[in-house]
């Protein structure tokens, strides 16, 4: 396999994850492919910068029309791209959306990898294509045990995670049955200045961005209890290709092992722009008021809770530090930094 070109597909190429893995298998000397979608505006802008990206010798990058819920398109690729590796990174990814599109998320985030799992057995492929799925830490949903590892229960609490549980499950099966190199990697948050805006970490380093640069009053949340355990997307492509370049195909957890609320999140990326914030109430009447202003900068709106909420993720990645030699290397603190500088010099950019 070493001496073979290695070619990757990656689905989601251009969503958060998708870029950064792109960036990563191009520096390895990767052929890379990707699947995109026909959208009426543009949507590649987190992997444009790859077209001109032509510095690494033997380096190549190239993306596809194609869609998760359409199986003959994906057949289409997979037979033209001959891919020794695939990452399956696409996905209806939002859990709050989930629950006004959940046929959608299920047709895309569960049907979708079986489609892909079956394009596979349908071109012979089983023997020269290794294959990652995007699972999640969504799964453990209600609280069964912590810190969460590869042996605790799954209970998923979403549309969402329903779906990818179907993945996870579909994926281990066509392991067993069809002796595929398939691999979980059971991804805690994880979040950079790519981070989609409607996510809670971003929506808060632009809100951040905003207030500061005087366009925003106030930023609008809703559970400010729920505890995640956040990384760098950069830090967890780094896993998703270790998994892959594993002998045996198993599955992983990558997380920090550190868990925060979102409360303390909106702490650390406030204290980035220099403000400090009290916290005064309780519920949905709690608030966010700025130490030396008395200004009200954060609020509740119910509107943003869920049907079912996952009150608390912290993940064990022992496994993954001891078998793939992973660890994270981004502090939130470090991250939340990066995300608050770059959302106030996009703002300033675009005036
Ligand atoms: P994003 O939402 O940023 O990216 C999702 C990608 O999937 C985008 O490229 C999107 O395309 C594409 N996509 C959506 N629907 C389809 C479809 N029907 N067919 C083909 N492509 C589709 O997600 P992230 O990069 O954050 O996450 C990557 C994967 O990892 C996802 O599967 C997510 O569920 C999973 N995950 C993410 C974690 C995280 O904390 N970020 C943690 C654990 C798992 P478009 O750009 O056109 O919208
Ligand atoms: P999550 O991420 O649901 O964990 O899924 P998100 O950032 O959306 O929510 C994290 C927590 O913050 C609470 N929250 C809010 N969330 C959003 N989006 N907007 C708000 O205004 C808000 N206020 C509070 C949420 O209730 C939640 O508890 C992400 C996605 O990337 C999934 O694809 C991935 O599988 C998991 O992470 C691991």
């Amino acid at each position: 396999m070493s001496e073979q070109k290695k070619v990757a597909l990656v689905t989601g190429i251009t969503g958060q994850d998708g870029s950064y893995l792109a960036e990563l298998l191009l520096a390895k000397g990767y052929e890379v492919h990707g699947i995109k979608r026909r959208s009426s505006s543009f949507n590649t802008g987190r992997v444009d910068h790859l077209y001109h990206d032509r510095h690494v010798p033997g380096a190549s990058f190239r993306l596809h029309y194609g869609d998760l819920t359409d199986a003959t398109n994906l057949i289409r690729v997979l037979a033209q791209v001959q891919p020794t590796e695939i990452y399956n990174l696409g996905a209806q990814s939002h859990v709050a959306v989930s629950f006004e599109t959940p046929e959608y998320t299920a047709n895309s985030d569960a049907i979708g990898t079986l489609r892909l799992l079956e394009a596979i057995r349908i071109l012979g492929m089983e023997k020269t294509t290794r294959f990652y799925q995007a699972s999640t830490s969504e799964l453990y949903g209600k609280v069964q045990a912590v810190p969460q590892d590869e042996t605790t229960p799954f209970y998923p609490r979403s549309p969402y995670a329903a779906a990818k549980l179907y993945a996870y499950w579909i994926v281990v099966n066509y392991r067993e049955a069809y002796g595929i190199h398939a691999s979980n990697g059971i991804l805690f948050n994880h979040e950079s200045p790519r981070r989609g805006e409607t996510f809670v970490t971003r929506k808060i380093t632009r809100a951040v961005a905003a207030i500061t640069l005087g366009r925003q009053d106030c930023l609008w949340l809703g559970n400010l209890d729920a505890k995640r355990d956040w990384g760098h997307a950069k830090d967890y492509v780094e896993g998703m290709w270790r998994i892959l370049q594993q002998d045996t195909p198993d599955d992983y957890v990558l997380a920090t092992g550190e868990t925060h609320t979102v409360r303390h999140f909106c702490d650390l990326a406030f204290g980035e722009a220099g403000i400090r914030l009290d916290w005064q109430g309780k519920g949905v009447d709690e608030v966010g008021v700025c130490r030396a202003t008395g200004r009200v900068l954060v609020r509740v709106d119910p509107a943003y809770f869920r049907p079912t909420e996952v009150d608390l993720l912290i993940g064990n990645p022992a496994k993954a530090r001891r078998v793939l030699g992973w660890r994270h290397t981004i502090t939130l603190q470090e991250m939340a930094a990066e995300m608050v500088a770059s959302d106030i010099a996009e703002l300033k950019a675009n005036g």
